[in-house]
């Protein structure tokens, strides 16, 4: 099966790659000859993957899905959440959004946050939604150069280093993003199934 992956994220591309398995093809939007900023403009992770499927859907015509994930901070009621990538303006840089996080967590004793992946796949006109978390804290300074956004500040439940001083395999066997794709990958077996009862 191929399916086109809605994002311009070249970071969630390769991690989503590293574990599919090898009866499922993605096409990027680049691949696809697809170049545009695809809008965000809702106010739930779920809402924002919905729309962001529908946009490509529309514009490629073929099978898709996209995601939407956030960091969401127990003592900051769940922010920057939704507003993740956006959380310190509309430049989107992940060093500043950093820099503000760590900010507005000064003095608290409680780090503990998780980070919410959700996925939507329009499939042959029909909407599924899978959802992957990962449960972590937040450290007390950055550390690490590999990954990208908000991974050199989060440590996920288990390890005492941060995403960004992991290979693709150690935070893939962590992360959010993974058990969302292993939630669609689990999905798309089952179809073969359903298609003959
Ligand atoms: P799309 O094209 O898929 O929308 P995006 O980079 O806009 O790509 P999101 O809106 O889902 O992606 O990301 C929200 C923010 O959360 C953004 O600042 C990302 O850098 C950050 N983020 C998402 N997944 C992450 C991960 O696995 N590790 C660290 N930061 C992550």
């Amino acid at each position: 099966m191929t399916l086109v992956f809605a994002t311009n994220n070249q970071h969630k591309i390769e991690e989503v790659r590293s574990v599919l398995p090898p009866s499922l093809n993605i096409i990027t939007l680049r691949e696809a000859g697809i170049d545009i900023d695809i809008p965000e403009p809702h106010d739930t992770l779920e809402a924002n993957a919905r729309e962001k499927a529908a946009t490509i859907a529309k514009m490629c015509g073929a099978n898709c899905f996209s995601e939407d994930t956030g960091l969401e901070v127990t003592a900051l009621d769940g922010e920057p959440g939704v507003r993740s990538a956006r959380y310190s303006g509309d430049g989107r840089s992940p060093a500043d959004n950093i820099v503000k996080l760590l900010g507005r967590l000064e003095g608290r004793n409680n780090r503990s946050a998780r980070f919410r992946t959700v996925i939507c796949l329009l499939l042959d006109g029909s909407e599924h939604l899978f959802e992957g978390i990962c449960p972590g804290r937040i450290a007390d300074a950055a550390d690490g150069a590999d990954g990208f956004g908000y991974d050199p500040i989060f440590i996920p439940d288990g390890s005492s280093t941060t995403f960004a001083r992991m290979s693709l395999a150690e935070k893939n066997s962590y992360s959010h993003r993974r058990k969302a794709m292993d939630k669609l990958v689990a999905f798309l077996n089952t179809l073969p199934l359903k298609r003959e009862s």
